[in-house]
């Protein structure tokens, strides 16, 4: 053990352990070690070193319920709940923590929220205003890392690795952000530890305002004991199949043979066990830098259906591609977002072997991902596809064009080489189709089958499509 953290050690009390766990090898010494201090600022100077990635998720306190309390300080330390109203049909949004302590809680009818808190005071919510606090949390962490990937309006991870781009101790940032957070009126919980599953799960042990930290090196011990249920990716089915099998905590999981999970998992099984072994390698996304052509779709009524999703899913692939196209560009990375009813995001993301353009190649790919991302039974608002890390010099349209003449009829051909695929020669055609006629000109059969249900059943929504490059 090194000097400094015996140094550590002896500034710490041994009262309240819970929130920062330090590796195996000095537990013998100090075990869990208070972060009442750590928040007070006392000691920072003392921390013994990060040694490997650092990961925060930081995550708002019963948001919009805090907002209210902030615009209204009258309603500070009462039973808040947005919402609706309790004479009202609808569910709770969210509540304040003093509502909480009545059972109060998201997604709960509103009915029962009032007959539990009778004296609760009803804020109908102010998504304009919830979307500018996001913001200004968003702009505080955006000044830590440029590695920093939003999953919800009040959720995000961001990547504080020594080395990678501060060189401060993640946990004297972590605790700067808890700070600032604060002085806007409202406070945040952080989980802080060296993979996305691990800081998630740590954000969520010690609301609101904790600060839990899971040291390199202790990801198993952290894991252990957990209920498998606190895991990204496993949602009610799983859990219920898993109890079948007699697994319960993530340590059990963590050893249980991977060839028995694929029932449970199947092309998942990989990714789950690397979670529960706290070894997951994902990395935070860095939407804000990364260049990528994507676009994505909100609807009115919510996909239940896979092949709903897998249709709305095509049909953003093939805006994709003919926008990438278009700019000649052509990525690596393929990415896949999902909005559920709750307003939580869960992206999948996958990186191929060549640079793609067309969407025949790289929809196919990001079907695939859909499974990582969504179980039956959930319902999804948005989905975004996208695609990015574009090669250094993308190939120019014109060395691929031949002529198009045979398939379209009248499409002027840019190009007189002669051994162009049938497939390119397809897409390219279709393109300019489109620049001519316009985009619903031309469909192919599998997107045509979306629209045919979109007309009938699913009003759809162009959200806002997003590009940056
Ligand atoms: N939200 C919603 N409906 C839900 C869940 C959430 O409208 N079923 C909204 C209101 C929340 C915000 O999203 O304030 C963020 O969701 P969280 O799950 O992070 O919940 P809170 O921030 O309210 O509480 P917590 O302190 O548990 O994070
Ligand atoms: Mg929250």
């Amino acid at each position: 053990m090194n000097d400094d953290f015996k140094r550590f050690l002896a500034t710490y009390d041994s009262h309240d352990m819970s929130r920062i766990q330090f590796p195996v090898e000095l537990k013998g010494v100090g075990g869990f070690i208070s972060a009442a201090e750590i928040k007070s600022g006392g000691g920072i100077a003392n921390l013994p070193p990060w040694l490997g990635k650092a990961i925060a998720l930081v995550d708002l306190d019963a948001f919009f319920a805090s907002v209210e309390q902030l615009d209204h300080p009258e309603w500070k330390n009462k039973p808040v709940i947005v919402g609706g109203d309790k004479t009202r049909r609808g569910v709770v949004s969210t509540c304040s923590y003093e509502a909480r302590a009545f059972g109060v809680h998201s997604a709960m009818p509103s009915a029962q929220a009032a007959r539990l808190c009778p004296q609760a005071i009803w804020a109908r919510g102010n998504h304009v205003r919830y979307q500018e606090m996001s913001t200004a949390v968003m702009m505080i962490l955006a000044d830590e890392s440029p590695y920093l990937e939003q999953v919800s309006i009040d959720e995000a991870f961001i990547d504080i690795s020594p080395g990678r781009f501060a060189n401060e101790h993640p946990i004297v940032v972590a605790n700067r952000i808890q700070k600032k957070v604060r002085e806007l009126g409202i406070s945040c919980s952080i989980g802080l530890g060296t993979s996305k599953s691990v800081a998630k799960i740590a954000s969520d042990i010690d609301k609101p305002e904790g600060l839990t930290i899971v040291y390199p090196g202790c990801e198993s011990d952290f894991l252990r004991p957990l209920p498998i249920r606190k895991l990204s990716g496993i949602g009610v089915k799983a859990e219920k199949q898993l109890h079948e099998l007699g697994i319960r905590t993530l340590g059990q999981l963590a050893q249980t043979e991977q060839s028995v999970l694929v029932s449970v998992f199947g092309k998942n099984t990989e990714l789950i066990l690397s979670r529960c072994q706290g070894l997951e390698s994902s990395e935070v996304i860095d939407e804000a830098i990364t260049k990528s052509v994507s676009n994505e779709m909100t609807f009115s009524v919510n996909l239940v259906d896979i092949s709903e999703i897998r249709q709305a899913v095509i049909m953003l692939c093939v805006k994709v591609g003919r926008r990438l196209r278009r700019k000649q560009l052509r990525g690596y990375t393929l990415t896949l977002k999902v909005r559920f009813d709750d307003l939580s995001v869960r992206t999948a993301r996958k990186t191929l072997d060549h640079a793609v353009d067309d969407e025949q190649d790289f929809a196919p790919v990001i079907c695939e991902l859909i499974g990582e991302v969504w179980q039956a039974g959930q319902e999804v608002r948005l989905i975004g596809v996208g695609v990015s890390s574009f090669e250094a010099r993308p190939e120019q349209l014109s060395l691929f064009t031949i002529p198009e003449q045979s398939i379209c009829p009248g499409i002027e051909s840019t190009s007189d080489q002669p051994n162009k695929s049938h497939k390119r020669s397809l897409v390219e055609a279709t393109d300019k189709v489109k620049n001519r006629f316009g985009e619903n000109a031309v469909r192919y059969g599998r997107d045509l089958h979306f629209f045919e249900i979109g007309s009938g059943t699913i009003a759809l929504k162009d959200d806002c499509p997003t590009e940056q490059h």
